[in-house]
């Protein structure tokens, strides 16, 4: 018996004393997918034009060496990352990643343009979902589905729409749901006088976009918030008050970004208001270190407490987990995979918990033992079962994996100039 499988069967007597049960805990938390966001790897660059600047009020700060620049390397990427994760996974496309060799603009992008990442998530057995792409392109401007100028505001719902039918070619060829979020950047430095206007028409487009119906075991569409972005600090014409708006009136999803609140004001804290009003939500987990500065995920309470939620509430079937940050001062599969291992490091955590006995205390009225348990629960060993989950698995531990990922920086992306 290993070291580690050792210390798991420890760790499992210790929760059973709470009536855990730490193998179920492990095929919970092993089965539910998590999103991993294709723009990690390239820091939010896509295919279109190498090179081309970054807009949309996001930025990737840093220049580490080793970026992907093709979908080939970019793939690549993602299954060193995947090899170093245990569960199940999905990846998440921006339209911008195209793989095709002609020059196809966003308002003419159709499901061929994707087939080689079709045919990839094929062979790897994972899902795919999807995003539009507003930002970095000639017409992006201050203000897209919400322009005044019709060309404009037409030229993006166009895209859009495609982006649904790419999102439903991707379920019905992967058999598994894609998301399609939808997120733009639309907004000012300074607070407009007519703050109607600009939401007005962004309904008008959204309405455009979504008139058509797609099959949702193929296709589900959702809308990212926002509170601020650079140089749109003043006003967002999709805030939270929008899309909680727009999505509870249509029945779609939306979309809770950790990093687009108040520093104070946390999505934990959010999903089961939102749930009561919208058929599923997607997460985007982030961290926003002072503003929405996509840091890489970390074990913080957020994450801890998001995951806490989603088990808490049972929830899990109506909330998609996707990841959503870049960084590009480090090596960028390093960043991948320490925020995507913490992600579901903190759903096995979650898993962990004694639910139905705190729940009954808390009926009870019993604050005071809630406190206490949830205080001690804090320092059972939960990281050996995270340990023996991974080597159950076959993927290696922290030592190991980073010992791998440098490996392939050394083989692979230091390589790429
Ligand atoms: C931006 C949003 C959005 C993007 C990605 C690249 O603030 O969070 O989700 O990060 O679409
Ligand atoms: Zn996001």
């Amino acid at each position: 018996m290993s070291t580690k499988q050792k210390a798991y069967e420890i760790a499992k007597e210790r929760f059973a004393a709470y009536g855990v049960d730490t193998d179920a805990a492990i095929a919970l938390a092993d089965k539910k997918p998590i999103s991993l966001h294709c723009w990690q790897g390239d820091d939010v660059g896509g295919f279109e034009n190498p090179g081309a600047e970054l807009t949309g009020g996001i930025q990737a700060t840093g220049n580490y060496p080793g970026k992907a620049r093709t979908p080939d390397e970019l793939r690549a990427d993602i299954e060193k990352v995947l090899s170093l994760l245990p569960g199940e996974h999905k990846v998440s496309l921006h339209a911008s990643y195209l793989d095709t060799p002609e020059k196809v603009d966003r308002d003419a992008i159709e499901p061929k343009h994707f087939a080689s990442w079709v045919e990839w998530a094929k062979q790897g057995g994972f899902g795919l979902d999807f995003n539009q792409t507003f930002f970095s392109h000639p017409l992006s401007g201050d203000f897209s589905l919400s322009s005044a100028d019709e060309n404009v505001r037409n030229f993006w719902i166009e895209h859009a729409k495609r982006c649904r039918k790419i999102g439903e070619y991707f379920g019905k060829e992967t058999g598994k749901t894609c998301v399609t979020n939808l997120w733009i950047h639309d907004g000012c430095k300074e607070a407009p006088i007519d703050k109607f206007a600009p939401r007005e028409r962004l309904v008008d487009s959204l309405d455009k976009i979504f008139a058509e119906k797609i099959d949702k075991k193929y296709n589900k569409d959702t809308v990212e918030c926002k509170l601020f972005g650079i140089g749109s600090e003043a006003y967002v014409t999709g805030s939270h008050e929008f899309y909680m708006g727009y999505a509870a009136s249509r029945g779609i999803l939306a979309t809770l970004d950790v990093g687009h609140f108040h520093p104070t004001e946390t999505i934990s804290g959010k999903i089961s208001a939102m749930l009561l009003f919208v058929p599923e939500l997607l997460l985007h987990v982030s961290r926003p270190v002072r503003w929405d500065s996509d840091h890489v995920v970390i074990m913080d309470d957020e994450l801890m407490a998001i995951m806490n939620e989603v088990v808490r509430g049972g929830i899990e079937d109506r909330v998609n987990i996707g990841l959503d940050y870049f960084d590009a001062s480090i090596n960028r599969i390093a960043a991948w995979t320490i925020g995507a291992r913490n992600a579901r490091k903190a759903l096995l955590r979650a898993y962990l918990e004694p639910v139905k006995l705190l729940k009954d205390l808390e009926n009870a009225g019993d604050n005071t033992s809630v406190l206490a348990l949830t205080e001690e629960l804090k320092s059972l060993p939960w990281g050996d079962v995270w340990d023996w989950y991974c080597e159950s698995k076959n993927v290696p531990d922290g030592a190991a994996w980073i010992k791998e990922v440098k490996a392939y920086e050394k083989e692979v992306t230091s390589k790429r100039v």
